[in-house]
């Protein structure tokens, strides 16, 4: 007879949420006023993204937001992470917003709070507006002021009734991706200018957060998301340590050292010093991205494993960030990226939930007190309906069942995490992989965009309404 299973339990304010962003599901580029942003550009030219797809049409959420917010309320959401795009409220990323592309969010989040879901808005998640990134983009300082003012504009039309507010999704591939090995909009590979873009995206954050406490009622929430990397050694050899460390201020320490203790990690500096000599970083931008904040949120998907390229065991730049022959990894030309052991998602990342707990308990040790969101986690899978039409996706419910339980872990181990959000609610545009890759809980049929819960929205909605883990074989 096998041993009962105890149940995993969450404390009952734990929020259950699933999250998405402005380009990978709303469609409607060019209605209401929008312009393009650097993510349109990208994925109309020719061999930026699988199969020249774009998300010109996405899933439409921009016409089916109704119908997508009365599907959450059915899969008992408490919470929905979305982002705004920046080119439909302010089209030329300056001055004042247009109403109507405004308009869309205000509506969208009337819906959610109709239904009881939490909305909470990420300002910026990638898709910087087109003008914005041929008056300099990222690399030039201007972008980070422009952003503050974006930040005031949505805090003041939203903060009435959104409480939980991001300045940025992942700076990390925005920096090292979009301006470093260019797999990602607006494509330009120079190391330099990535270095120069993660300080502007540092300084927009700052600037950000100031900017959206300045509109809003106090007692609203500011966080940001960051994708820090679980850096692991291949080895202990002193070498290998040393790879990892390069790896971790490069993931890491670039974004969290001046947003938490404001202050760069000087080895970061001399890891860098043959790419870029920090000029850029002017007399109190520090201060300016040292804001106080209300929590932290961690997007979390696979850990990354590193060496010293000289390592006897064969390594590469594989390092699960799309192929180019520039990497993202300025001043690290002397570490290898390995492959960790295991099962993998669709996306070729290994599955290791010890990580997400990992993660967790070092941001609890790093800023003491602040409360922890996971912001972003989950899995692609080659999902397909039955001939049913129903879809099962046991490998989703395992890899959910595995990472919710690590924050279990975590919160009994002390480390104060107080949501979840899945990525993703739907399939929808998953960047250079176009809409190759499924992330969502729920199915979408690209050629109808018709929507069906896939097992694991099913398993899900179970845990998000007893706030406990079902077994994971419920809901098969
Ligand atoms: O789809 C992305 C999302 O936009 C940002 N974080 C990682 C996800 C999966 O690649």
């Amino acid at each position: 007879m096998s041993e009962p299973v105890t149940p995993v339990t969450f404390p009952p304010a734990f929020l259950w949420g699933a999250a998405t962003s402005a380009y990978q599901i709303e469609g409607a580029v060019r209605e209401d006023g929008r312009t393009p942003s650097i993510w349109d550009t990208f994925s109309h030219t020719p061999g930026k993204t699988a199969g020249g797809e774009t998300g010109d049409v996405a899933v439409d959420h921009y016409h089916r937001y109704r119908d997508d917010v009365a599907m959450m309320a059915d899969l008992g959401l408490g919470a929905y992470r979305f982002s705004i795009s920046w080119s439909r409220v302010q089209p030329t990323g300056r001055g004042p917003a247009v109403q109507r592309g405004l308009d869309f969010y205000r509506r969208l989040v009337d819906e959610l709070l109709a239904h009881d879901i939490k909305p909470a808005i990420t300002l910026y998640h990638w898709d910087l507006p087109q003008e914005l990134e041929d008056a300099g983009g990222w690399p030039a300082r201007d972008t980070a002021l422009r952003f503050a003012e974006y930040a005031q504009i949505v805090g003041a039309a939203l903060g009435d009734r959104v409480e939980q507010w991001i300045t940025l999704n992942e700076p990390w591939c925005s920096a090292f991706l979009g301006y470093g090995s260019g797999v990602h909009a607006p494509g330009r590979t120079d190391a330099e200018a990535s270095l120069r873009a993660a300080h502007h995206l540092n300084l927009a954050h700052g600037l950000g957060a100031k900017a959206l406490r300045s509109v809003m009622p106090a007692r609203n929430s500011v966080a940001v998301s960051l994708n820090s990397s679980v850096v692991r050694p291949l080895s202990q050899e002193p070498a290998d340590l040393a790879a990892a460390r390069r790896i971790d201020d490069l993931a890491n320490g670039v974004f969290h050292g001046p947003m938490l203790h404001g202050a760069y990690p000087e080895t970061l500096f001399t890891a860098t010093a043959p790419v870029t000599d920090w000029s850029y970083v002017q007399d109190g931008d520090l201060a300016a991205i040292h804001q106080p904040l209300d929590a932290l949120g961690l997007n979390y998907y696979t850990p990354t494993l590193v060496s010293a390229a000289d390592s006897s065991v064969e390594g590469n730049r594989a390092d699960g960030h799309g192929a180019s022959s520039y990497s993202p990894w300025p001043g690290a030309d002397d570490v290898a990226f390995h492959q960790t052991p295991g099962e993998r998602t669709e996306m070729g990342w290994t599955i290791d939930p010890t990580g997400l707990h990992d993660l967790i308990m070092r941001y609890t040790r790093e800023a003491p007190g602040l409360p922890l969101y996971v912001t972003e986690n989950g899995a692609a899978y080659d999902d397909k309906p039955d001939p049913d039409g129903r879809v099962h996706d046991p490998e989703r419910i395992a890899y959910l069942h595995g990472h919710l339980s690590a924050v279990r872990r975590a919160i009994t181990d002390g480390a104060d995490v107080r949501g979840y959000f899945l990525w993703s609610l739907m399939d929808n545009f998953e960047w250079a992989y176009g809409y190759e890759k499924r992330f969502g809980a729920v199915y979408v049929d690209y050629a109808t965009l018709a929507r069906t819960p896939k097992s694991s929205a099913h398993w899900y909605a179970q845990a998000a309404r007893t706030g406990a883990l079902p077994p994971v074989t419920a809901a098969e």
